[in-house]
């Protein structure tokens, strides 16, 4: 009998065949998952976990919801792929939907969030130099200290996290940086080469930042007043994680462009989507942007679900309802080894005080009991169940939150 420590378990084989054949482009909390139902997820050696992350806000109707995977079923079994070189018939009926929850002319769908970003980037410079008449290459862009909209070259380059962009540049110019939640900034920034104002409504990998009260109401109005898109990345803080549809309805603001990704493919596939009026998102024309998978009919079907499962308001409710219980709860951690807690809806940030550990140490510390969170920026844990946990479980995951903070 060894008694040599982990190395002779299954998950560590796993864990260490993994890093032996997978790129070192993450550094993985040392769970090794293969089964998930609804909040909760199994490993390998059948141990269960409460799932907090919910796939950075992917999962939010949770794992394997039975609605979404008939719709995925159902279309698994009829037709998968077209590509944009043809018409298919799932299309059209997702993009009306997705266009009236937004309240919008049309959809431009893609897959990941980048791409979504990306394609946000070229439809505000074409907007820029067609409708607004910036002169050619002149456009910018202002974009917030702290934001994070992808990985791209060109989404790294107006990053302002070192970790993100040193060692990948030269990077695309256009963009300028004003800090996150001052207007002014905005006003100040903003010239006759502007073309829009990207933003995250709440910024998510910062740790889950929320902008001061009215700030999404004055950069609606700034957009309106000197005639720039208002671009809102909702690619995170959409599709009812905030317990609204969007961040954005949180002050009664409506963007000029939603970025969707992450919860639009329910968790089951990548689908994400640029959602404007026709007198933006029509400056686009044939041939000039795609990709082979955007628009795919079976991204479509469950996306369409999703969309369906979002107009009935309830899992918007269950947020907002859920995430008030989850604040109360984390509030009484706030001088027990929790220096801050920021929440909206279903999602917080919680700061843990250096003293007890880094977020790392306490995520670790979680999954020996039963908890998966994940932490950012050192002494950071973000805390996105899926929608569909119950407030005993929340209950529960702060009581262990709570122990092993104390020790
Ligand atoms: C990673 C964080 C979350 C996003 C917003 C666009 C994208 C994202 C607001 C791009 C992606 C991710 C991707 C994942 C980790 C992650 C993340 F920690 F970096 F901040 F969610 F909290 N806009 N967020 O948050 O979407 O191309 O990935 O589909 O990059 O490691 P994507």
């Amino acid at each position: 009998m060894t008694t040599s420590p982990a190395v002779d378990t299954a998950m560590a084989r796993i864990i260490a065949d993994e890093n032996e054949h997978v790129a070192h482009n993450y550094h993985p909390l040392p769970v090794v998952i293969s089964r998930g139902e609804g909040a909760w997820v199994t490993d390998v050696e059948g141990k269960r976990y409460l799932d907090l992350l919910s796939a950075y806000s992917a999962l939010n109707f949770g794992h394997g919801h039975p609605a979404l995977l008939a719709a995925a079923q159902e279309q698994l079994n009829r037709l998968t792929l077209t590509s944009r070189a043809y018409h298919n018939d799932r299309l059209g009926p997702f993009a009306e939907a997705l266009a009236e929850l937004c309240g919008k002319d049309l959809v431009l769908p893609m897959n990941t969030g980048a791409e979504a970003v990306e394609t946000g980037i070229k439809v505000a410079r074409a907007w820029g130099y067609r409708v607004k008449g910036i002169a050619p290459d002149a456009a910018t862009i202002v974009v917030a200290n702290g934001n994070f909209h992808g990985r791209t070259t060109t989404i790294v380059g107006f990053s302002d996290d070192p970790q993100a962009r040193e060692g990948f540049g030269p990077f695309t110019p256009g963009f300028v940086h004003v800090p996150f939640g001052d207007a002014a900034a905005i006003e100040a920034a903003i010239d006759e080469n502007t073309a829009a104002v990207l933003i995250e409504p709440i910024q998510g990998e910062a740790g889950v930042v929320i902008p001061p009260e009215g700030y999404l109401r004055a950069v609606r109005e700034l957009c309106t007043k000197n005639g720039v898109l208002f671009i809102a990345d909702e690619i995170q803080s959409g599709l009812g994680r905030v317990g609204a549809t969007f961040a954005c309805d949180r002050e009664g603001v409506v963007p000029d462009v939603y970025l969707l990704g992450k919860a639009l493919g329910g968790g089951i596939l990548p689908l994400s989507a640029v959602v404007a009026d026709d007198d933006v998102l029509g400056v686009i024309r044939p041939g000039e942007h795609g990709s082979t998978f955007g628009g795919n009919p079976l991204a479509a079907a469950v996306g369409l679900r999703v969309v369906e499962m979002l107009k009935t308001g309830e899992f918007q409710t269950r947020a907002q309802a859920l995430g008030e219980h989850l604040a109360a709860g984390l509030s009484t951690l706030v001088g027990n080894g929790v220096t801050g807690v920021r929440v909206a809806g279903l999602w917080a940030g919680v700061d843990i005080d250096p003293a007890v550990g880094t977020g790392r140490e306490i995520a670790e510390r979680l999954i020996a009991r039963g908890v998966l969170v994940k932490d950012t920026h050192g002494h950071t844990i973000r805390i996105a169940p899926p929608l569909v946990v119950r407030a005993t479980e929340l209950d529960w995951a702060v009581e262990q939150l709570r122990v092993v903070l104390a020790r």
